[in-house]
């Protein structure tokens, strides 16, 4: 059988949109599930983000695979039914659409079309590497109840399979398939750090924020990589940089100190950057010490705000203190900060303000200010559902604002589009001389890659800082009276 693996790219198409500027991961999703195809099938991916989008018909054409897997991400939904649209387009039903990732498992209902066969829901690999077996074996592509984890299409009816378990360790799944990507070798980074490997070192997390799906998505557990399989897939990693895509990498202590045990003992000299939240670090001012001294380079953290009384209604379970404490340690060590920080739709001018003065009080290097989204499967969704102005997907980039505001929209925007211009001072403060000169090593590594990402920078900041671009992006998608408080005169369902 032939296999198709496809990465979407973003809708931009002129519109907002950051996830680029900063960060761009290989698609591990797919290199995970690829690497669960047995060898007598030929399977390739290809990351149309990196891509010239005629690619893709033209591949399809030239290939021609039997199975085409897309993975989607909520933003990514539309993308990803044009890849299977295409395909369909192409090669008609000789070729079994498939798609899997957070968005088809947490809103299935939204992928009910004609051009997919079935939706993995949740983890992929043993969905993938069975739905495999019994479509080579020449089974009925309609009888698929016996695989757990899938949705799909019967004589007009859908069927939901039963939950596939996530009960395998993530030391028994194979290393995921990084030479089907090897053309693309360099060409990941975030910020500065080009030439990026990515490592999923666990899955799940124990907290249960109410903006995010993750705890849901792997319904509250936490499973983990060993030390030596982390470390094994660090060496074998050409690139220099290692970002630990964990939602929380900063889980316990003793899972920590055995992962820079072996580090340490095999001389792994690599830069490597985490995804944690500021109460550990707060905890744990020494164990950062030594995580920076094995390489840690930097520290992705939701700090999300600086109001109590919001960290306590996100359901949190963390403080404005610990941020403060946090960024501290975090910039007294050299290791550099990237925080997200929410607007909530209820914003008056002086929360804009108050946000922002606390962003410059911590000096973030990479501040980014998001706003506060009800994400499909999130409690806030079921809570705000019917506040909703829009189910369109490509407003829930955690740019727009999906429900009302409290402020006139304009006034709105006008005041989030100006937070980069606001917290300029937080990278100022950060990125002083007594910061860099902390660790010359690690800015020589970096050197290649800063010019680069300013220019990224600089060019996605003409349409950011621009208040119209966010109304322009809504515009015959949200048709609201621009007033506060207002309600939506009707929802437009795109979708
Ligand atoms: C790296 C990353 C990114 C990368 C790109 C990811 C990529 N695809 O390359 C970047 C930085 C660009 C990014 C951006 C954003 N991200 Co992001 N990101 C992640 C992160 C940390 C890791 C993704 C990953 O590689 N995981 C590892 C793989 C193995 O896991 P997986 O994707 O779930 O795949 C498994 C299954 O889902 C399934 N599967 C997935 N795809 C497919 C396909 C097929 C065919 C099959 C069979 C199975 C399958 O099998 C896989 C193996 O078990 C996740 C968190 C997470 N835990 O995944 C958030 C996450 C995906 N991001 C999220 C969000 C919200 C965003 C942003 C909107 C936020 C922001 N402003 O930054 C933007 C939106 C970008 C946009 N297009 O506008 C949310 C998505 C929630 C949702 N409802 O979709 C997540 C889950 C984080 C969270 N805490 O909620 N992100
Ligand atoms: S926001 Fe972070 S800490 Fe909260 S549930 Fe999601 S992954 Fe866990």
């Amino acid at each position: 059988m032939k296999i198709l693996l496809v990465q979407p790219a973003p809708f931009e198409n002129g519109r907002i949109g950051l996830e680029n500027a900063v960060w761009l991961s290989e698609p591990v999703a797919l290199t995970s599930i690829a690497a669960m195809v047995p060898s007598q099938h030929e399977v390739r991916i290809l990351d149309m983000r990196l891509e010239e989008p005629d690619v893709l018909p033209r591949l399809l054409a030239e290939f021609r695979p039997d199975l085409l897997g897309v993975t989607s991400m909520t933003t990514d939904a539309y993308q990803a039914q044009a890849v299977c649209y295409c395909a369909k387009g192409i090669l008609g039903d000789s070729v079994f659409t498939l798609l899997g990732g957070h968005h088809p498992t947490l809103a299935p209902e939204e992928h009910d079309l004609e051009v997919i066969d079935a939706l993995c829901i949740g983890e992929g690999e043993e969905t993938f590497e069975e739905l495999i077996e019994h479509l080579s074996s020449g089974r009925p592509r309609d009888e698929l109840e016996a695989i757990d984890g899938l949705c799909f299409r019967k004589s007009g009816e859908r069927i939901t399979t039963a939950k596939r378990s996530q009960a395998r360790e993530l030391d028994q799944f194979p290393a995921p398939a990084r030479d089907l990507i090897d053309r693309y070798e360099g060409c990941y980074y975030f910020g500065p750090a080009t030439g990026l490997a990515s490592i999923q070192t666990s899955r799940g997390c124990a907290f249960d924020c109410n903006f995010c799906a993750i705890w849901e998505f792997y319904e509250r557990k936490v499973r983990f990589l060993s030390p030596k399989v982390i470390v094994d897939r660090m060496e074998a990693a050409p690139e220099q940089f290692v970002m630990f895509l964990d939602d929380n990498f900063l889980t316990h202590r003793g899972r920590i100190e055995e992962l820079l045990d072996e580090i340490e003992r095999r001389k792994v000299k690599k830069y490597w950057l985490i995804q944690g939240r500021t109460d550990f670090i707060a905890d744990h001012p020494d164990l950062v010490r030594r995580m920076r001294d094995s390489g840690l380079m930097l520290v992705l953290s939701g700090y999300e705000s600086n109001d109590e009384d919001a960290l306590a209604a996100l359901q949190k379970d963390n403080t404005a203190g610990n941020n403060l404490k946090a960024s501290k340690i975090l910039n007294d060590l050299g290791v550099l900060t990237m925080g997200i920080f929410m607007v909530r739709p209820n914003f008056q001018p002086a929360d804009f303000q108050g946000l922002y003065d606390e962003i410059n009080r911590m000096g973030i290097t990479i501040p980014m200010v998001v706003i506060h989204t009800p994400l499909p499967g999130t409690q806030t969704w079921r809570a705000m559902r019917d506040d909703l102005l829009t189910n369109d997907v490509r407003l829930f980039d955690l740019l727009h604002a999906v429900v009302p505001t409290a402020m006139p929209r304009e006034e709105f925007y006008r005041e989030y589009a100006r937070w980069n211009q606001a917290t300029y001072p937080s990278a100022k403060r950060s990125l002083s001389f007594r910061f860099i000169a902390r660790r010359p090593k690690l800015w020589w590594a970096l050197m290649p890659g800063i010019k680069i990402f300013m220019q990224r920078v600089r060019l996605i900041r003409r349409t950011v800082d621009d208040p119209t671009s966010y109304l322009r992006d809504e515009d015959e998608i949200i048709d609201v009276v621009l007033t506060p408080k207002a309600k939506p005169r009707h929802l437009v369902m795109t979708a």
